[in-house]
């Protein structure tokens, strides 16, 4: 057994310029793990609350009373633990705090010190993070099939269009690898037809383009016409994905789609996604309702459920609880997973098996506020059969983690590539069969 010695903590800054926190854990055998905590724009009111210190400094976004937390409750609670009981880890940092969304001592620093510990453990096995994972957990390890986003909008790009992720997936690409160069050719193919057209004016928080579209629908035709430019046909190789972030425009059944001047009731945008699934080769929808619209989660998921995955972001919060009783309300057919929604890897990685177990969909996810930190590559490879989504295919915040899976892929085999697998309920999935039973 290999105990932790010391739990570092330390502020630094977050690729929207905001303070956020890193830990170090050390262990006695002088191994060590570090990780950063991510935030997010378009938070769900159920996930875990970020401590931040208010008043007029650094916008109110300081996290010194969150660092000062780990140094003087979280460590030395953990210290002389077994670094590689995460379960108890996280138990131990749990009953530290009894408040609902851990918002004291803050799901920021709970994500940092519990993400720390399971590289410290790795460490200490002298295994790759995703190895680890896999071996810690009894999984499969295999490479993640991604979700990258063209287009960002909504709480990411100014609200400049209603829904937040336009995104495409290559469930037909032979590789990791193969999927990144056929996204680079679609990224920048909607650049240039965007150029063309007046329309680029830089790119939103995630690194996709900042959609200057006169309306949502626009992007949806921009995306299928990038996907031709880069030599491709809409929905064979190639298909799109939206996290429609319906909670950021809508509430009880009210939704505005401002860009367009539309007052909608639930039943009124199901319908609309509805014609959008009919028109475009759309595979996956997330949050296509308000997190408090179960009603309408419902229908949508009775209607489109058996050809579209339907993934629950802020209705599920990375929460097994919430994943169990949308099982029985049968509401979504997969789960985004957010080890900072949740607040600690232990509830994360129930969540994903709460949702694996069902045949549901699970995609780990990054927040639009990332770092360097690249422990969602390889939790997604280490837990096998899933999804990542990470945000565009720029900016270093999120390239480091697709340049972390391409370095993963030398060590476990390019065979390892999950492909359209995680699609196989989809309509995409029952029309390549092969490709989706890879
Ligand atoms: C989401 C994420 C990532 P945020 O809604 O899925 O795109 O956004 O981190 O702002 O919640
Ligand atoms: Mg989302």
């Amino acid at each position: 057994m290999t105990v932790i010695s010391d739990v570092k903590a330390r502020r630094v800054w977050d690729s929207r310029g905001n303070p956020t926190i890193e830990v170090d854990v050390i262990l006695q055998n002088g191994a060590r793990g570090r990780a950063i905590a991510p935030a997010g724009a378009s938070r769900g009111t159920r996930e875990a609350i970020d401590l931040r210190d208010g008043g007029p400094a650094l916008r109110g976004m300081n996290v010194s009373t969150a660092l000062n937390g780990i140094q003087t409750r979280i460590a030395p609670a953990l210290i002389g633990m077994d670094v590689q009981d995460q379960q108890g880890v996280d138990a131990a940092i749990l009953a530290l705090d009894s408040s609902p969304l851990k918002s004291d001592l803050g799901g920021n620093a709970t994500v940092a010190t519990s993400l720390a510990v399971l590289h410290a453990a790795a460490a200490d096995a002298q295994k790759p993070l995703w190895r680890h994972v896999a071996d810690h957990y009894g999984c499969v390890p295999s490479l993640p099939l991604p979700e990258i986003q063209i287009f960002g909008g909504g709480a990411h790009a100014g609200r400049r269009v209603d829904i937040q992720d336009f995104m495409i997936m290559v469930p037909g690409a032979d590789s990791f690898d193969d999927v990144m160069e056929i996204t680079n050719e679609v990224y920048f193919a909607a650049g240039d037809i965007m150029a063309k057209r007046g329309k680029l004016a830089g790119v939103a928080d995630e690194g996709g383009w900042w959609p200057n579209f006169d309306s949502n629908e626009e992007a949806l035709e921009t995306l299928v016409q990038a996907i031709e430019l880069a030599g491709e046909k809409p929905g064979e190789r190639v298909v799109i994905s939206l996290d429609i972030a319906a909670s950021e425009f809508g509430k009880t059944g009210d939704y505005r789609l401002a860009l367009e001047d539309r007052q909608l009731d639930s039943g009124d945008l199901i319908d609309l996604l509805g014609r959008w699934l009919d028109a475009y080769p759309i595979v996956s929808i997330e949050d296509p309702v308000a997190e408090d619209d179960v009603d309408g989660m419902r229908e949508f998921t009775a209607r489109f459920g058996d050809q579209v995955q339907i993934i629950g972001d802020d209705y599920l919060v990375t929460n097994a609880a919430l994943v169990d009783q949308a099982i029985r309300d049968q509401t979504c057919n997969a789960v985004l997973v957010k080890v900072n929604q949740a607040g600690t890897v232990s509830e994360s990685i129930d969540t994903f098996h709460a949702a694996q177990k069902q045949g549901w969909g699970a995609i780990v996810s990054a927040r639009s506020g990332e770092t360097e930190d690249v422990s969602i590559s390889h939790l997604s490879t280490g837990l096998g059969g899933g999804q990542l989504k990470v945000g565009s295919f720029t900016r270093s915040e999120r390239m480091v983690k697709w340049n972390e899976c391409l370095r993963i892929q030398d060590e476990l085999g390019s065979a390892a590539f999950v492909g359209g697998a995680p699609l196989a309920q989809t309509w995409w999935g029952k029309t390549n069969q092969k490709d989706a039973q890879k």
